[in-house]
């Protein structure tokens, strides 16, 4: 069979001194962090689009990489998508993929004809799963790119769009049983609206409502037993996404009696662009017991769109590392990076380079996250922070003893509150000490 990374062989840990440059410094899939094996705590998934599609075009010019493989025949096209899809993740050990519907298998004149060549993929895939051990980690359906959701999908004003986004997540549906998935992502490119001038706001959400409870539905028919996600971005493509970042996603699956079906897959750049932190978006999950998977790409300070980057930045993947630690670690999920080289990076071996970069981050946050478990002076500073609530009028409070009135007579016998420092450049140094080290 043809090799499309014939220079790279199987890539290997061997440690910070490595000089070669397709090695793991760090990421070392064996060795046992916290009574678990590095690959179980980080779960590395491809992401099929940007990896084995993205021909890196952007507004201002086309293709600058190859992603036809050499052929012309478009399932031909697509197998050959799926044997370096396959021959990369064996050689970078990466044992999970994610995939849309319309990456795997190319459109039709009908759906009848997208539906054959869809399914004709997924068999072609499962055997390739079935010779390598390679997982899915979740699918989805692409219900952005196409003209017909140019008002939406799930919130489209045009009921006929809406009923072909339904037949394209019922198949997509279908097809991540059929591989073993154990997620299913909703992203919700052009659910969202440019102008309330021609938005009827109430009837969109209802509706997107509705196509999720189809899914969950037909997941319960079909013995899908993993989670569906919704993957939260606050802008891009549309001007107002409706689902904005975790708070507003976790409002609406509540409106509408889908929490206790739906988790969240956070992506680092799409927290960015909503004005948070990685960190804060995986905590506001975590803390509603809402933390399912993660795509962990980066973006760009400098630039204000989905840049969907590799990650780079050690300090980040600490810091989402700590919270996946204490979201107990991964179940159905796992980490997907989301990521595709820059325009410019447009050979085969930039791809490798490009993963390992991002899984040498990662399996640095990793380490260092649980250095800082270990070290225990972080998570004590802030149980201390706190330990007012332990007794008298603060344990009042959390027991839920306590009243308005009680507090009135607490503060006239007590005035004012003796106040501590937060302490934050101490922390700052703390954490820089442990990354460091
Ligand atoms: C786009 C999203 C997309 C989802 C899957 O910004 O990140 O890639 O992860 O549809
Ligand atoms: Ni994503
Ligand atoms: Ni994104």
């Amino acid at each position: 069979m043809k090799e499309y990374f014939p220079t790279v062989k199987k890539v290997a840990y061997e440690g910070k001194n490595s000089k070669n440059p397709f090695a793991f410094k760090y990421y070392d899939p064996d060795r046992v962090i916290d009574g678990k094996p590095m690959k179980d705590h980080l779960k590395f998934a491809m992401s099929w689009w940007h990896t084995l599609c993205a021909g890196g075009a952007d507004p201002f010019g086309t293709n600058t990489m190859d992603r036809s493989y050499g052929l012309s025949d478009p399932m031909d096209i697509a197998r050959a998508k799926a044997d370096a899809g396959f021959e990369l993740m064996t050689k970078l050990g990466i044992e999970y993929f994610c995939f849309h519907d319309a990456d795997i298998a190319p459109e039709g004149e009908s759906f009848a004809e997208t539906k054959k060549n869809f399914w004709e993929m997924v068999g072609y895939i499962k055997q390739k799963m079935n010779e390598t051990g390679i997982k899915l980690l979740w699918g989805t359906a692409n219900c952005f790119n196409a003209p017909r959701y140019m008002h939406g999908a799930g919130t489209s004003c045009n009921a006929h769009s809406f009923a072909y986004a339904a037949a394209q997540i019922k198949n997509a549906l279908e097809a991540t049983v059929e591989l073993g998935g154990k997620g299913y992502v909703f992203w919700g490119g052009r659910e969202g609206y440019e102008t309330l001038l021609n938005t009827n706001m109430s009837l969109e959400l209802d509706n997107m409502a509705r196509l999720m409870h189809m899914a969950v539905d037909y997941g319960k028919k079909i013995g899908f037993d993993g989670d569906f996600y919704i993957e939260p971005k606050p802008k891009e493509p549309t001007k107002h996404q409706y689902d904005y970042d975790s708070a507003t996603v976790l409002g609406f699956l509540r409106k509408y009696g889908l929490d206790k079906y739906f988790k969240l897959n956070i992506e680092a750049n799409h927290a960015t662009l909503a004005g948070h932190t990685f960190e804060h978006e995986l905590t506001v999950a975590r803390i509603n017991n809402a933390f399912g998977s993660i795509d962990a790409n980066s973006g760009d300070p400098n630039l204000g769109w989905d840049t969907d980057k590799f990650p780079t930045d050690v300090y980040s993947a600490t810091l989402c590392m700590l919270e996946v630690i204490r979201a107990g670690g991964f179940t159905n999920g796992g980490l997907n990076f989301d990521a595709k080289v820059r325009r410019g990076s447009f050979t085969f071996e930039d791809i490798v380079y490009a993963y390992i970069s991002g899984m040498d981050t990662f399996a640095l946050g990793l380490i260092k996250a649980y250095e800082i478990v270990c070290d225990g002076r972080l998570d004590e500073f802030v149980k201390n922070r706190y330990s007012s609530y332990e007794s008298g009028v603060g344990k009042e409070i959390t027991d839920g003893k306590a009243t308005l009135e009680s507090l009135e007579s607490y503060i006239l016998e007590n005035d004012r509150p003796i106040m501590e420092s937060g302490r934050q450049e101490y922390l700052e140094t703390l954490i820089n000490n442990i990354l460091f080290d």
